[in-house]
């Protein structure tokens, strides 16, 4: 098992070069071991200790750190396949009337909702004010009309492995969106992109990066992390054990 940690993308790298490895980071704290570590609320304990260190800073140089000022890339398969504006499909299916396959081009012609909020990770970093936009989940689940059984959403990613979970409340949420920007850019291959779930009020474990499937479900199936320990009700400062200020 492999539990939470960020790497490095392996395409987009940061604009100004190559973050220190985090294997050459923990060698140099003398936590090599970290292998050993498998437990998610150690492993979350450690990370914490590594976010708190660059929060506290003053010289600027943790910017040089994996953890430096903003996101840190997540993926739990070693590499991820591309997909184009052309390429890209969403399927909507499950306990609906009307299973569909979205476009990229389907999906940027439906409104869009802008959503200016601070993202939180289960591990400690926290990035500020950052801008989704994307089209709100309740619109999809009303155009694909939900059966009377459907009582939650499973979420699938073209990654292959990664999978998250809500109730169908949770889902219809104003601010929950399937995310075709952020940062008011398309979202890039390293944030997910073309598109990816974004769930306000939630750690951020639940924002499903390379969003591929949209499954209404008669009960919540626990998503990846889930499986491995996280909580299934993942809202920012009442979960997981933290106290993180909310986010929504
Ligand atoms: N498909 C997929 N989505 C994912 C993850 C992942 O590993 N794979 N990691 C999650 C976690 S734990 C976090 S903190 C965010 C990280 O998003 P970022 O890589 O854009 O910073 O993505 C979430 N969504
Ligand atoms: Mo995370």
């Amino acid at each position: 098992m492999n539990p939470e940690q960020p790497a490095d993308p392996p395409d987009e790298p940061p604009a100004q070069g190559k973050p220190i490895g985090r294997r050459v980071l923990l060698g140099t704290l003398g936590l090599g071991a970290l292998g050993v570590l498998t437990a998610p609320t150690l492993q979350r304990g450690l990370e914490a200790f590594l976010g708190n260190a660059a929060d506290k800073d003053p010289t600027g140089l943790t910017g040089l750190l994996p953890n430096g000022g903003g996101f840190r890339y997540y993926s739990v398969t070693s590499s991820v396949p591309h997909k184009s504006a052309e390429d890209y499909r969403l399927t909507v299916d499950g306990l609906v009337h009307r299973p569909t396959t979205y476009t990229l081009a389907d999906l940027r012609k439906l409104p869009q909702t802008r959503l200016v909020k601070d993202v939180q990770c289960v591990t400690g970093w926290r990035v500020p004010g950052t801008p989704f936009e994307g089209v709100r989940l309740s619109r999809l689940l009303d155009a694909v009309g939900v059966r009377p059984q459907g009582r939650a959403v499973r979420f699938t990613c073209f990654d292959g492995a990664y999978t998250e979970s809500l109730t169908l409340d949770q889902a219809r949420r104003s601010d929950v969106l399937v995310a075709l920007r952020m940062q008011d850019k398309d979202l890039g291959h390293s944030h997910g992109g073309p598109v990816r779930l974004y769930v306000a009020p939630m750690y951020f474990y639940k924002s499903a990066k390379w969003l591929s499937g949209i499954t209404v479900t008669d009960e919540v199936r626990p998503g990846y992390w889930e499986e491995r320990g996280y909580d299934v009700d993942a809202w920012v400062g009442r979960s997981n054990g933290r106290d993180d200020a909310p986010t929504s």
